[in-house]
C-alpha cells in the first residue's frame, strides 16, 4: 500500500495519476485539515474536498477545487441578506459542508463522515483526514493575523507573511487508522504540495513526524518547486518571505530529518549534488502535470522507482 500526504490542487493531480494505477486497497491519502473553516456555521475541509471531487471526476477543471459546472445561487442569496462573498460556495458544494456539518453535530468524528462522503461519491480509494481535531491554521502577516483561507482567498496572498500557526495543534492526534497507514505503508509519498500550509500541519499533528522516523517504508517527497516556482499557489512567495531560498534545496532540507528520496524536476537537474548532501537519494524526472497523461506518467515512473 502506498500512502501519500496531501495538500489540495497540486497533490490530488498527483494522487488521480496513482489512482488510475492502484486498486483501492493500495492506495491511502491522508488529506491536511489545517486549511478547514467555519462559515455561515458549517465546517469547510477544502483540501479534503479537492481530493474528494477529484477522484470521483467532479471536480471543477478549471480552478482544480469546488465542484464542475455548479451554480452559486446560494451564496448570492446569502449576500443579499448581508453575508460574506468572498469564498466562492457552490452550491452543490454547499451541500457536502451541510451534510458533513450535521453528521458532525450528530457525534460522527471527520474521520467517519469523510468515509461516508467517500461512498456517497463513490470514491472507493481510502481518504482519512490528518486529524479529527479542528486545527485551522493562521498566518501572522503584516496585515495582523489571518485566517488561512482569509490570506489565500479574501486577501489574494498580499500580507507579507511573518509565521505560521497551527492553532490547536498541541491537543490533536492522528486520526484514527493514520498512524497503522503509515507503519505499514511499502511507501510514504508526500506530495508536491506547499510545505507550510499542506505538508507542514500534517507533520506538526504530534507524533506523525515520529511515524515518518519510525516506518520502515521509503519516504519521498516530490518537489513543488520547479525552476525557482511554485507549481501552485503562494510557496514560493511563502519561502521567501519566511527567509528561506526558493528552491527545492530549501523543501528537502525541511523534509531530511524523516526523507529517504527527494523527487526533483529535471529542470533542476544541478540542484541533485546539492540535496544529496543531506544524505538523500535524488531522483529527477519531469514533476509538471498538465494533464491527465502527465499525472499518470509521474505516478508510474514513481511506482518503478519505488
Ligand atoms: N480558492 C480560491 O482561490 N477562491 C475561492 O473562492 C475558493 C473557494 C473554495 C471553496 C471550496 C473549496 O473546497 C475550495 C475553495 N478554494 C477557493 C480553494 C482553497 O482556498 C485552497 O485551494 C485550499 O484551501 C489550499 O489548499
Amino acid at each position: 500500500m502506498i500512502v501519500m500526504l496531501a495538500g489540495g490542487v497540486g497533490a490530488s493531480k498527483l494522487i488521480l495519476g496513482f489512482s488510475k494505477l492502484l486498486s483501492p486497497d493500495q492506495l491511502t491519502v491522508i488529506g491536511n485539515t489545517g486549511d478547514d473553516m467555519e462559515l455561515f456555521g458549517l465546517r469547510i475541509c477544502p483540501d479534503l474536498d479537492t481530493v474528494l471531487y477529484t477522484l470521483c471526476g467532479k471536480v471543477n477543471p478549471k480552478t482544480g477545487w469546488g465542484i464542475r459546472a455548479d451554480s452559486f445561487r446560494c451564496l448570492a442569496a446569502l449576500q443579499e441578506l448581508g453575508g460574506e462573498g468572498w469564498f466562492q460556495l457552490g452550491d452543490r458544494d454547499l451541500a457536502t459542508h451541510i451534510w458533513r456539518t450535521s453528521l458532525l453535530k450528530q457525534g460522527y468524528s471527520l474521520t467517519q463522515v469523510t468515509d461516508r462522503l467517500c461512498q456517497a461519491f463513490e470514491v472507493n480509494h481510502k481518504l482519512l483526514p490528518m486529524t479529527d481535531s479542528f486545527v485551522p491554521t493562521y498566518l501572522v502577516t503584516d496585515q495582523g493575523e489571518l485566517h488561512l483561507q482569509e490570506y489565500l482567498v479574501r486577501e489574494g496572498c498580499r500580507p507579507v507573511l511573518k509565521e505560521l500557526r497551527y492553532s490547536n495543534i498541541e491537543q490533536a492526534q492522528p486520526a484514527p487508522g493514520v498512524a497503522d497507514a503509515i507503519l505499514k505503508a511499502e511507501a510514504i509519498l508526500l506530495c508536491p504540495s506547499n510545505p507550510f500550509i499542506s505538508i507542514g500541519p500534517i507533520l506538526a499533528v504530534p507524533g506523525i513526524k515520529e511515524l515518518l522516523v519510525q516506518t520502515q517504508a521509503p519516504v519521498v517527497a516530490v518537489t513543488p518547486i520547479v525552476n525557482q516556482r511554485a507549481l501552485k499557489g503562494p510557496t514560493a512567495k511563502m519561502l521567501a518571505e519566511l527567509d528561506y531560498a526558493v528552491s527545492p534545496t530549501a523543501i528537502a532540507e525541511m523534509y531530511k530529518d524523516f526523507l529517504d528520496v527527494f523527487v526533483l524536476d529535471e529542470r533542476d537537474e544541478e540542484l541533485q549534488q546539492e540535496i544529496e548532501t543531506f544524505d538523500l537519494k535524488v531522483v529527477t524526472t519531469n514533476t509538471v502535470m498538465t494533464n491527465t497523461e502527465e499525472k499518470i506518467n509521474l505516478a508510474r515512473r514513481l511506482l518503478e522507482m519505488l
